[in-house]
């Protein structure tokens, strides 16, 4: 190759890159500025139907990516240069690869003369992200000797392994050369001609959906069909569509349904049955012991609810079956039978329509369930009609009520999923609901935020616990120009600490665990460019928020609340939402 093909390579295959990628359905571009991956950008400026979001750190970058996807269902593209930048990454892609999200790793590099001679931020790259990606490939540095083809199948079979279940994170390392690109003038490199004429993917992989196994469906109705107190599990699902179809089994069954927060259903849905406040409900031992199911049927990811997954370990039913579209274990307490990887919509599908003429369930065992729910419901409406002040679970509550429809709702780690897994009405708004509970990190929970809102199109309520917002606090310069409405639990700290037992050791409890800050979000507002308010009392709430969510531009809200009140309140709330349903 003579040095003139160096730039010329580069852009050809940059430009590969992009256009394929985008015409495989990948056309949202999470990007970091950096020298490494010119070619990349270049080609990315441009493509007509790439569309970008451009940000100074790669961890935010490729969280929002994540949230992209969690919105769309299709995987976003990370660009980033090379060396510490790429390490950014990995938390991002440990969530994806945990909870089945896609999502495209580009990863600019320094050529294979440059690596391991101590070149300027030159790291080892190819396999950085170890086993968390679906599939990793190294690709030469753009040579005009090599066929551009490879190029295009290369990111064509990047794309299907990161979407084809399981589907997840892959990682293309792209090494360039510099000068990286041509000079005003130089005759660009040709494309393959039959991918030049015309506008779809060099390689189309067939979509091949494995359909549902008949014989397993018959199998499982016979194992379900003596059950006469079953319970459905809705876990983590990516659409309503699913939760609906697990609930449609649920009632086919005759088996009340357990909804987490993240089933899509948990919000805004009634049916019979359903037991949104089943988590609350397990608090109570009387009523644990009264309700110990034969058989379990758990569909989608893990449930938020400590609890439950206890409930279902000290129950010991048989079957316990898992439905999900992965062949991950997903059996913390050991103690599934039966696990299907399936499509699931059509497993919950098929399982509705032949379960359904068999149902023998027993209808006081879900009204049981179902009427204590509601007993929990209207409980809590008391407690917030009566409360002065705001308390943190009263604003998940007020949340779930107030939210519009046209909303999103990105929920973080630590307390606000679980007090909105908890206490969440059901009279309000059924919208979208995501929160990074693969791995449960605190970390990226902005990023993941603005990724959704850009994905999904919406306007978007992120509820946000001081530390994690801390904890990603430059990813607030993403949201200029978004409606979003970040709310905030300021307790000073890390609340869920003060619920283990670690929290009675009082002499170095508070600065390791506790962590207190002083902060106030104010001047983070001021300096991200966002609208601040700071509302006391439940009715300067409810109108904060109603009309930041009116607003086009991003607010914060600061809710100020204590810790030791609010662990305090939670074990009140728990003991006389326990003495309601035994009583
Ligand atoms: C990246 C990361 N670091 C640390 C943790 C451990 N962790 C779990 S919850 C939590 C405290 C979170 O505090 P905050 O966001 O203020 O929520 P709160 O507990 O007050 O509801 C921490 C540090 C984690 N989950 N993820
Ligand atoms: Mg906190």
């Amino acid at each position: 190759m003579t040095p003139g093909d160096t730039p010329r390579a580069n852009l050809l295959w940059a430009t590969l890159i992009v256009e394929e990628l985008a015409r495989s359905g990948v056309d949202f571009f999470c990007v970091a500025p950096g020298s490494r991956s010119t070619p990349l950008i270049a080609a990315l400026a441009a493509n007509e139907r790439a569309r970008s979001l451009v940000h100074f750190d790669e961890r935010g970058t490729a969280f929002a990516a994540l949230g992209y996807a969690r919105a769309t269902g299709r995987p976003a593209a990370w660009i980033t240069t090379s060396g510490t930048a790429v390490a950014n990454g990995l938390p991002a892609a440990i969530e994806a690869a945990i909870d089945g999200v896609p999502m495209i790793l580009l990863t600019a590099d320094r050529p294979p003369e440059l690596r391991q001679t101590g070149a300027n931020q030159t790291i080892d790259q190819p396999d950085i992200f170890g086993d968390y990606v679906r599939w990793r490939f190294d690709l030469p540095a753009p040579d005009a000797a090599i066929d551009p083809a490879m190029v295009l199948t290369t990111v064509d079979q990047a794309v299907y392994r990161a979407r084809r279940a399981p589907s997840g994170p892959v990682h293309l390392n792209l090494m360039f050369r510099e000068p990286f690109l041509p000079e005003d003038g130089d005759e660009p490199l040709a494309a393959p001609v039959r991918w030049r004429e015309s506008d779809e993917p060099y390689t189309r992989y067939a979509a091949t959906r494995p359909a549902v196994d008949l014989d397993e469906v018959e199998r499982l109705r016979e194992e379900l069909r003596p059950v006469k107190k079953g319970l459905v599990v809705a876990g983590r699902l990516p659409s309503r569509k699913q939760g609906e179809a697990a609930l449609r089994l649920a009632e086919s069954l005759g088996w009340p349904l357990l909804p987490d927060v993240g089933s899509q259903i948990r919000l805004g849905t009634h049916a019979d049955s359903l037991v949104p406040h089943y988590d609350a409900l397990l608090a109570s031992e009387r009523f644990e012991e009264a309700h110990a199911p034969e058989a379990v049927l758990h569909v989608g990811g893990r449930a938020v609810s400590r609890r439950l997954e206890q409930f279902l370990a000290g129950s010991h039913p048989d079957p316990y079956v898992v439905v999900r579209e992965n062949p991950f274990r997903l059996d913390p307490g050991h103690r599934v039978t039966h696990s299907v990887e399936a499509d699931v919509l059509e497993l919950c599908a098929a399982l509705a329509k032949v379960a359904g003429g068999d149902a023998r369930a027993d209808s006081s065992w879900t009204e049981s369930w179902r009427k204590a729910s509601e007993r929990v419901d209207g409980y809590l409406d008391r407690a917030s009609a009566e409360a002065k002040e705001l308390n943190e679970p009263l604003v998940a509550r007020l949340i779930s009520q107030q939210i519009p429809e046209e909303h999103a709702l990105v929920v973080a780690s630590s307390m606000p999923v679980r007090d909105l897994d908890t206490y969440a009405a059901t009279d309000g708004a059924c919208v979208p609901v995501a929160a990074n509970r693969g791995a449960s990190g605190i970390d990226g929970t902005v990023a993941t935020a603005v990724g959704f809102a850009r994905g999904s199109g919406r306007p978007l309520t992120l509820l946000i616990g001081d530390l994690a917002l801390l904890h990603d606090l430059n990813s607030l310069a993403m949201l200029r120009g978004l409606p979003v409405v970040v709310v905030v639990l300021n307790n000073d700290g890390g609340a869920i600490f003060s619920f283990l037992p670690i929290a009675r050791h009082k002499t170095f409890f508070e600065p390791y665990f506790g962590t207190p800050h002083g902060v106030s979000f104010e001047h983070a507002a001021a300096m991200f460019d966002l609208e601040y308010e700071n509302p006391r009392t439940v009715p300067e709430f409810v109108e904060t928020y109603r009309a930041a969510c009116a607003q086009d531009a991003p607010t914060l809200i600061e809710v100020r609340t204590d810790r030791e009140e609010n662990v305090a309140l939670h074990r009140r709330l728990l003991e006389e939402l326990s003495a309601e349903v035994s009583g």
